[in-house]
């Protein structure tokens, strides 16, 4: 009797997992070589070896996979759904290795034919499906409900085209296509049966009371699987990705066989263009059309996927709540409120009120942002061009959000000014919203949404953000994990507030010995990687000042340019003062639109060429600015860093995660009290940070003075020279006027109080030479921050997630 499929494939699933020995992977690898790529051992090149071993290496992910989802059906268990337009995931290779405990047979293994993991990891191109903060986010969290065993699914686009490639022409950004899926993709398990159609436009008609979308045009969405392992490899959960097609046989064959080759292939081009390129701004959006295309795009996606898998083992809609719960990324996928409500009542007969309950305790909201350009906003118009049924579901909760606010004569709205506010929307169709750092949401609840957190007491609550240490310790600085491991033990990687048990080390002059080595082998690794990928040489025994995120005016990378210009003038004023070496080190892109963040490239790029070209001074300051900064390049800068530059403008910047994978790594920050810095200066201690700068309540002053850049100016005979010298031409000799735009901002507006904060930024940085030069200090400082930054866990972030917003359990 054949054997049934289902207890085949439980039995399988269930079969414990035991670690291949090396002899059982070199079979694997081997047999992935010859039948997976086509190759032998000789004739294999570093791409074939990797494409094999990522096959081998996934193979032990499968079944984790397939038994955690047999157990979350069998188990009836409620799941989440993490929607997000971005999922800035860098390379799988070591990560995935390193989760199911390969990592040390992969390294003998590969040994025995002369390669390091190394080398051929290095071939994997960054999965760049994100803009920076946001995206890397939602990558350490997935990462992390695999390691706690929360059923979840992460739902995204499948760009053909991640973040664009950064390179510098005359030290100007110039941006070209990134293109990921060239090569073959090894972690992706296509899912051609899994499809659902998304439509746009069209027309609305009422029928016997009830209203009737018809589309105008439609698009099929198809799912791309790629299994997200947790550490120990326990549990593994799902990143789906949507891969846009062509919805019915849009290809015209007529057209084509009578020579008229582009049109034919209009339609179908037209259809792709929805998954072909991530949106390159980190803040505002271009492309209005597309861009909300898109967003539906995911959203409708994905919200037919989950109603589909609820539906297989539910009847009841209205218990959705109780095993659904579906967490929006900022406002980018919240269309998912009207979607989900127009599926309920449209398609499921559900009461419209009852629909609006249902969702609501469906959804999720976080917020990322408080600059208002980032704020999504849709014109009417648009709207209703291309999603007329949602829109008219929008004007309703908005009439609805009137009457909550009773008589107030000036009510906040979801639709004014011809504008859709999505934050209004998302606020107004969840049950929880978040800030991501205690400061922020304390902005979130006074300044942007303070009438919705007055009818819906208890609604917004805080999760600070946290990061993944087996990306960010583990894989990304193997001379400290393996330092940590040997001195408190294994177990670290997965109850950060372990390495507390560092503290009494701090006084230990033999594991401050060891702390410096380990730091000392990160430096080394970085700038043999440099030298080698960029031909950037560095003096491996300089402070290393690092400031690397996206480029934007309230990071103030520019402030950080400018004192080292000031920096440089002084050392030439006094050669012999005693001045310890430093290397700046900048690393980001700037988007392709925003002018003023691309001059600043061009300015520290043109103070680099000035200044490492100084023979007086090129022994004791360096800068340098490799391009194409991204999470694979992080990996490597972050755990060689001495000093972590967190200067944004307090109030502005969000939460920043940056300023974590540093403290983690043993860098000290200079910062402002803006974001988690407050937390992490909390945890690390106030006497273990550089702290500068205005508070957020300052900064709200100081602008409403009217002339401030001017008289901070006055007050500032250092910043003076450096505006002098870059107003000379002394960095741009074949262009005196380059600067002249940014010059004048200095002066007559500065919005980011550069030069309100530059003496204050100055004397923390004195301070911050005075501690290098005391070596025992420092490194006990530095050892008491990693010793401290266990809360900043991106584990200790989902906990949080889990019981205060989702109300979901842990399998485990
Ligand atoms: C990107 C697009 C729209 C809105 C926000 C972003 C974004 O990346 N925000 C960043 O999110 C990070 C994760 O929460 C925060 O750490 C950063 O402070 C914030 O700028």
């Amino acid at each position: 009797m054949s054997q049934p499929i289902d207890a085949f494939e439980l039995r399988d699933a269930a079969a414990a997992q035991p670690a291949p020995t090396p002899a059982q992977f070199r079979q694997a690898l081997l047999r992935h070589l010859q039948y997976t790529v086509g190759k032998s051992p000789q004739k294999a090149s570093l791409f074939d070896w990797r494409i094999a071993l990522s096959h081998a290496v996934r193979d032990h992910a499968v079944d984790p996979w397939f038994n955690a989802t047999r157990r979350t059906w069998d188990e009836d268990r409620k799941r989440v759904y993490y929607l997000s337009m971005e999922f800035l995931i860098g390379r799988l290779l070591e990560d995935q290795a390193i989760n199911l405990g390969l990592r040390e047979v992969v390294v003998q293994v590969l040994g025995e034919f002369g390669l390091s993991f190394a080398e051929v990891a290095e071939g994997e191109p960054d999965a760049a499906l994100g803009n920076g903060g946001l995206g890397r986010l939602a990558a350490c969290y997935l990462e992390s409900m695999a390691t706690m065993g929360c059923p979840a699914y992460g739902y995204g686009l499948r760009y053909e085209h991640g973040l664009f490639r950064q390179h510098f022409e005359n030290g100007r950004q110039i941006e070209t296509p990134e293109n990921w899926l060239a090569t073959d993709n090894p972690w992706d398990f296509t899912r051609p049966e899994v499809a659902y159609p998304v439509g746009f436009g069209g027309a609305l008609a009422e029928h016997n009371g009830a209203w009737i979308w018809s589309p105008g045009s439609q698009v099929l969405a198809s799912a791309h699987d790629t299994p997200v392992v947790g550490y120990g490899g326990k549990w593994a959960n799902t990143l789906r990705l949507w891969a846009a097609m062509p919805s019915a046989d849009l290809f015209d064959l007529n057209r084509f066989n009578a020579g008229d080759f582009a049109a034919a292939s209009e339609p179908e081009a037209l259809a792709r263009s929805l998954s072909r390129v991530l949106y390159p701004n980190d803040t505002t959006d271009g492309g209005k059309e597309l861009r909300l295309s898109q967003e539906y795009f995911l959203t409708s996606a994905s919200v037919q996927d989950i109603l589909r898998r609820y539906l297989a083992a539910h009847q009841d809609l209205l218990k959705l709540p109780e095993f659904v719960a579906i967490q929006m990324n900022d406002t980018h996928p919240a269309i998912a409120g009207p979607e989900l409500i127009r599926l309920l009542v449209d398609e499921h007969g559900v009461n419209f009120d009852t629909a609006v309950q249902t969702v609501t305790g469906v959804l999720g909201y976080t917020n990322h942002t408080l600059l208002p350009e980032a704020l999504e906003r849709w014109s009417v118009g648009l709207m209703r061009k291309v999603l007329p049924r949602h829109l008219q579901i929008i004007e309703t909760l908005d009439t609805q959000f009137i009457q909550l606010q009773g008589s107030a004569p000036d009510p906040v709205r979801l639709v004014s000014n011809d504008q859709v506010s999505m934050g209004d929307l998302a606020f107004a169709t969840s049950h929880k919203v978040n800030g991501v750092s205690a400061l922020h949401t304390e902005l979130v609840s006074k300044d942007l949404f303070p009438v919705h957190n007055e009818l819906h007491p208890g609604r917004i609550v805080n999760i600070t953000n946290g990061i993944t240490p087996r990306r960010w310790l583990k894989l990304a600085n193997p001379s400290l994990a393996t330092l940590i491991t040997d001195t408190i033990g294994a177990g670290w990687e997965t109850d950060l507030e372990r390495l507390r048990e560092l503290e009494p080390y701090a006084d230990d002059p033999a594991f401050r010995d060891a702390f410096g080595r380990s730091k000392r082998q990160a430096k080394e690794h970085f700038t043999g990687w440099l030298a080698q990928e960029h031909g950037i040489e560095l003096p491996a025994d300089a402070l290393f000042d690092a400031q690397v995120k996206r480029l934007h005016e309230y990071k103030r990378q520019l402030l950080n340019i400018l004192w080292t210009i000031a920096h440089w003038q002084r050392i030439k004023r006094d050669p012999q003062a005693g001045w310890a070496p430093r290397v700046k080190i900048f690393g980001g892109k700037a988007a392709p639109s925003y002018h003023m963040a691309k001059l600043i490239i061009q300015l520290i790029n043109d103070v680099a060429n000035v200044v490492n070209n100084d023979p007086e001074t090129s022994h004791l300051l360096r800068v340098a600015y490799p391009p194409n900064y991204g999470v694979s390049m992080a990996e490597k800068l972050i755990p060689a860093a001495d000093l972590s530059e967190q200067i944004s403008t307090a109030g502005m910047e969000a939460s920043g995660t940056g300023n974590m994978k540093f403290a983690l790594n043993g860098a000290l920050t200079i910062g402002t009290l803006d974001g988690a810095n407050v937390e992490i200066r909390e945890h690390v201690g106030a006497e273990n940070f550089f702290l500068f700068g205005l508070t957020t309540e300052q900064v709200a002053e100081r602008r409403a003075q009217p002339g401030h850049a001017r008289t901070a100016l006055e007050a500032s005979q250092t910043l003076r020279d450096v505006l002098q010298a870059i107003a000379e031409g002394v960095f741009s000799p074949d262009d005196r006027h380059r600067y002249d735009g940014l010059l004048d901002a200095m002066w007559n507006s500065d919005w980011f109080l550069v030069a309100s904060d530059f003496e204050d930024y100055d004397r923390a940085q004195s301070e911050v030479a005075d501690c290098y030069g005391d070596p025992d200090r420092w490194q006990r400082m530095a050892i008491l921050n990693v010793a401290r930054m266990g809360y900043f866990s991106s584990d200790r972030s989902i906990r949080e997630y889990m019981s205060q917003i989702w109300n979901v359990e842990s399998a485990l």
